[in-house]
């Protein structure tokens, strides 16, 4: 049984949550979601009563001593002390145990996999005890941070559980110069240079966090990938990662250049038909195994972008997924290839949104059985609101994995406030309808990725609230079922406090959140209209650059006549990629769902809304609505000023005041725009932007952080 807490529950056990000090110690972010703050009193006994004595029943491990430090950093934080380990069970003993000391479990856990676990009081060779039982040590290490979690915030610990997704991995865009691509959070933490003699404390508490959620794998470079980091040099600084997170259970993965064995000049073509390049990736699969035996497998990102890939040589994807495929398969290797492609060719075809699509679904069942396609949640890229690919469902030959991307490139960086707990449950609930009785997101994948927003800074993600966005990415990689106001609930306990005075209304902010980034961004379906190559701020206006499908103008289509992208089969018929149920759906924009109407459907100004608003008026008051939604964030944040720690309440507070220039700026500049274009007056009560349109225009945004 898979318990996650429900919203009601979680209300319910907050009430009875063990309130915290009020006059908190100023915190600097570092310790994340895992604080382990003292408990009041009542719940510290009631804890003690459950934790006597800390006992391993099986052979001990690097990942059971993890375990065990772990509780016991935990149990010390939370009652002041902690309990000893000991070598016999006796009364209110923590035990862990596995499968082979628990004959009388074996068939319960059998339905629990490798990774799965339970957690219960009950009575071991006859003593009162609290279990944690798994088949393995990483699933004793993953019911034990449940354990801690559920202790932490007073609620009741799942009875067990065990992951959906058998691959839960992040992907680091960092380069080996540590600048991270779209990342807002300092430089990446991986130390290349420093690498590998010298491992940063940082990539152990990397672990801890990742761990803690079910993370078990991460891929350390940039999928914009260099040949080096194929080189004897890196593949050592890569083991040397790999060394510390494996008794976590964490996997290394790196991503490869297809052109790799060129660049480095050890072939003379990059073909993966060639005998020599095939060759060449087995030895080098070879090399890298001796150095990681557990090594994961290969992102690649091919084709697109100006990244090389098998096209270069009219080869598929498949053929050159496959030659990779082949050459880690003798090692359990993996290949994650990426179905992000728009090159080639794209610039003569009538939508961008279509070329995933059109370039994968006729391959399927081609590729080998040790590849993944991984698929962007959104048919173009990371968007503030894109309906679900269309080729989740429509390659059930092929294991398809998620990419959701954590660092907000398209949110508002680490400034803006938007959980992306919401985003992810709407993507995972999505029903694909490619199934009789229905089939979800979820149901069509066999992993899942998450582009990371883990940086240098002091507080991992440049903002505190952008580290909920990790947290949520891996306990909804965990259980694709959870809600995104559960786990706000759970995460706002831990990094705050868990006094339900501050989870109820860090929770609101939460929850509305994202909806406020996309009313102030991009409206009604609207899309892609940021700011050229950094994606700082609006830029509805640029028309100039060298693809049509780079410009905002492509995406919008907004003229006299109206605004919106028709993608119906009087436009672009992208609709006819999704399941014949959805595109008969949203062929009509009656039927369209109003937050997708502008992806789908091009609309004259005066279309009536079902508000009764015309389009334009309806365009107006969502970015209103969206500006008058972060004023709330902020007063909202105000109120709990005497129930945070003063430092990261100053920290949120400026973000939070910032973020209220950027709606207003987006606001301004896009009622600028788009008034030009529809030549509409503006509605009674819609205040006029303060400066004309070239002023906005003029903006720029020297050295913005996380540029391409
Ligand atoms: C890693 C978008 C981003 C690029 C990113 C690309 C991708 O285009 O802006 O920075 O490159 O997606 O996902 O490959």
């Amino acid at each position: 049984m898979r318990i996650f807490l429900t919203t009601a529950l979680a209300s319910v056990l907050l009430l009875l949550a063990p309130m915290q000090a009020t006059a908190a110690a100023d915190e600097d972010g570092y310790d994340l979601w895992l604080r382990y703050k003292p408990l009041e009193h009542s719940a510290q006994t009631r804890l003690k009563a459950q934790a006597g004595s800390i006992v391993l029943t099986g052979k001990p491990s690097p990942t059971t001593q993890v375990a065990i430090d772990e509780l016991q950093k935990g149990l010390a934080g939370m009652l002041g002390r902690a309990p000893a380990q000991a070598a016999k069970v006796a009364d209110n003993a923590l035990v862990l145990a596995t499968a082979a000391s628990l004959p009388e479990l074996r068939a319960e856990l059998a339905t629990l996999g490798d990774e799965g676990y339970l957690l219960r009081r009950t009575r071991l060779q006859g003593h009162n005890v609290t279990l944690i039982a798994a088949n393995s040590d990483v699933g004793l290490l993953y019911g034990s941070y449940a354990w801690l979690r559920a202790a932490a915030i007073g609620a009741a610990p799942e009875a067990s559980s065990a992951p959906q997704l058998k691959l839960r991995v992040l992907n680091h865009w960092d380069n080996l110069d540590r600048h991270v691509e779209r990342g807002y959070a300092g430089q990446s933490i991986w130390d290349w240079w420093a690498l590998p003699d010298i491992k940063d404390r940082r990539y152990t508490d990397y672990a801890r966090a990742n761990a803690s959620l079910g993370i078990n794998g991460t891929v350390l470079n940039n999928v914009n990938s260099k040949p080096e980091v194929l080189t004897a040099p890196y593949i050592a600084k890569a083991a040397a990662v790999a060394d510390v997170l494996r008794p976590y259970g964490i996997k290394v993965y790196l991503s490869a250049r297809f052109s790799t064995p060129l660049e480095l000049r050890e072939t003379d073509t990059a073909d993966p038909l060639s005998p020599a390049v095939q060759a060449w990736w087995k030895n080098k699969a070879d090399e890298i195994y001796k150095a990681i035996p557990d090594f994961g497998g290969f992102l690649v990102k091919a084709n697109s972008e100006g990244q090389p890939g098998p096209q270069d040589y009219h080869r598929n994807h498949a053929d050159g997924a496959n030659m990779l495929a082949a050459a880690v398969a003798p090692h359990k290797g993996i290949v994650m290839w990426r179905a992000f492609v728009y090159a080639h060719g794209t610039e003569k075809s009538t939508d961008r949104a279509k070329q995933a699509w059109d370039e994968f679904k006729p391959l399927d069942g081609t590729f080998a059985p040790n590849v993944l396609v991984q698929v962007k949640n959104g048919a173009i890229d990371f968007q503030p609101r894109e309906p679900f690919h269309p080729l989740f469902g429509a390659m059930p030959k092929t294991p398809l994995m998620m990419e959701f991307q954590i660092t907000k490139e398209y949110l508002g960086f680490s400034t803006d406030l938007a959980y992306l707990g919401t985003m992810f449950e709407e993507t995972l609930k999505s029903d694909t309808k490619t199934a009789p009785q229905g089939r979800t997101v979820t149901q069509t994948l066999s992993g899942i990725a998450g582009v990371s927003n883990i940086g240098s800074d002091r507080n991992w993600t440049g903002s505190h609230f952008d580290q909920a966005n990790w947290y949520a990415y891996g306990r909804m990689a965990w259980n694709p079922q959870a809600s995104a106001r559960a786990v706000a609930a759970e995460w706002a306990a831990q990094t705050f406090s868990p006094d339900p005075r501050v989870v109820a209304p860090v929770v609101e902010m939460m929850m509305s959140s994202r909806e406020t980034v996309v009313d102030y961004m991009t409206p009604l379906g609207l899309h892609h209209m940021m700011g050229t190559s950094h994606h700082h701020g609006p830029a509805p206006w640029v028309d100039n650059l060298e693809r049509p499908d780079w410009n905002p103008v492509y995406y919008h289509r907004a003229g006299r006549d109206g605004i919106g992208f028709d993608r119906t089969a009087s436009g672009s018929n992208a609709l006819a990629q999704y399941a014949p149920e959805i595109a008969r759906q949203y062929a009509d924009p009656r039927t369209t769902p109003e937050q997708l109407l502008l992806w789908f459907h091009h609309l004259p100004w005066d279309y009536q809304m079902p508000s009764g608003r015309t389009l334009w008026a309806e365009l107006l008051g969502r970015y209103d609505k969206g500006v008058a939604e972060t004023r709330e964030l902020h007063a909202r944040w105000m109120t709990l000023k005497p129930l945070i720690d003063a430092r990261r309440h100053a920290e949120v507070e400026q973000r939070l005041t910032r973020q209220i220039d950027n709606a207003v700026l987006w606001r301004d500049a896009c009622i600028a725009y788009f008034q030009s274009v529809s030549g509409l007056p503006l509605p009674p009560g819609v205040k006029a932007p303060p400066l004309p349109l070239e002023k906005y225009k003029a903006l720029q945004y020297p050295y913005a952080p996380g540029r391409g």
